[in-house]
């Protein structure tokens, strides 16, 4: 589907998220139309026109919207949980101003919409863990979380109060095997299988039986996109919808490794992530995303697991 009407911002774009969705919009708006930019130099892309961009810095990201006459943002630049609660001040000031930054371009009309990513770090302790709903006790303990909660709000109320076209998923753990995580809870999800190939073991940060929603990132990316290119009566959250995915403890990925790899152990040593993984739902209801959007996931644990490994093992970072 080449669209050349559109021209695509994607910031944070050097990320786990921003490569493979670089890459999946550069297919359907091709690569002249995406335009990654990241706050680190370039060593990724070859065909997009890529633009260096610190998504604190108004003005700069101003000038690259006109410049390059975007219509869509895609914000995906934030400090994750881990990282969060290192330096929460700053995380909380980048994941908060850079929002209004690209929030304010729409308002203002320089841009058509906005893509930007919530998660599961919304809910908090005294959130029902099993099957979390859309709507329920959100009591976030984590800064990023809280940063995610009052960004949801934003969102909102931007939507209604200026009509702001902008979109969002709570993405529970992403896994992919084409980018390495950068901070986060779950990323213990991605390293147990480079450890597992190059090692044949892994030290998890999180106790065995620590079940959190997961997701391919494949799917991620696909909702990301069916999200964005649903018709807009459709959309009727404009916080940010829940999406499930499959959950899992590390015990149980580690038994599904183990069918690839024989010899595979794990040892379990928790740190600080495994207190913020405690305060996270163990599984999440997306029955408004399969409602509105008609959304609906590919990938089980074993297929995940399967596709992972595969892929994984001629893989270099
Ligand atoms: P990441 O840490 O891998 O990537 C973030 C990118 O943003 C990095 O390349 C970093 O250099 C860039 N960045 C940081 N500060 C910047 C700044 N000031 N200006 C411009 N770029 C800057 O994160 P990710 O996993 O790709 O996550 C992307 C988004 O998705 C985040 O908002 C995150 O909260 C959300 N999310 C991710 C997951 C997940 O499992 N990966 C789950 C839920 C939500
Ligand atoms: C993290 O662990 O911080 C992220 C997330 C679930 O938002 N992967």
């Amino acid at each position: 589907m080449a669209n050349t009407t559109e021209k695509v911002l994607i910031i944070g774009a050097g990320g786990q998220i921003g490569i493979e969705l670089t890459e999946n919009l550069s297919k359907i708006y091709g690569h002249d139309n995406v335009i990654p930019s990241d706050l680190k130099d370039n060593t990724v892309y070859k065909t997009n026109p890529y633009e260096k961009l610190d998504a604190l810095d108004k003005t700069a990201l101003f000038d690259i919207v006109k410049k390059h006459n975007i219509t869509q943002v895609y914000h995906l630049a934030a400090m994750l949980s881990a990282t969060g609660e290192q330096n929460p001040m700053f995380a909380w000031k980048l994941n908060m101003e850079s929002l209004f930054h690209v929030l304010d371009l729409a308002k203002e009309k320089h841009i058509k919409q906005i893509y930007w990513p919530s998660s599961i770090a919304v809910f908090g302790p005294t959130t029902p863990q099993q099957n979390t709903p859309q709507y329920t006790v959100m009591e976030p303990s984590t800064i990023y979380g809280i940063s995610k909660q009052a960004g949801e709000r934003w969102c909102e109320w931007y939507f209604k109060k200026f009509n702001v076209d902008v979109r969002s998923l709570r993405y529970p753990g992403l896994i992919g095997w084409k980018s390495a995580p950068g901070g986060g809870t779950t990323d213990y999800a991605v390293h147990i299988f480079h450890e597992a190939l190059k090692k044949q073991t892994y030290e998890c940060f999180l106790s065995e039986e620590t079940a959190l929603p997961m997701m391919h990132m494949e799917d991620a990316i696909r909702a990301t996109i069916e999200l964005m290119h649903s018709p807009a009566e459709k959309i009727k959250i404009r916080g940010s919808y829940n999406l499930a995915g499959i959950s899992f403890t590390p015990k149980q990925i580690a038994d599904e490794i183990k069918k690839h790899i024989p010899n595979f152990t794990i040892t379990y040593k928790s740190d600080f992530r495994q207190a913020i993984a405690d305060s996270w739902p163990k599984s999440i209801n997306d029955e408004n995303a399969k409602a509105d959007w008609a959304w609906k996931e590919k990938y089980d644990l074993p297929k995940l697991v399967t596709n992972m490994l595969e892929n994984l093992v001629n893989y270099k970072f």
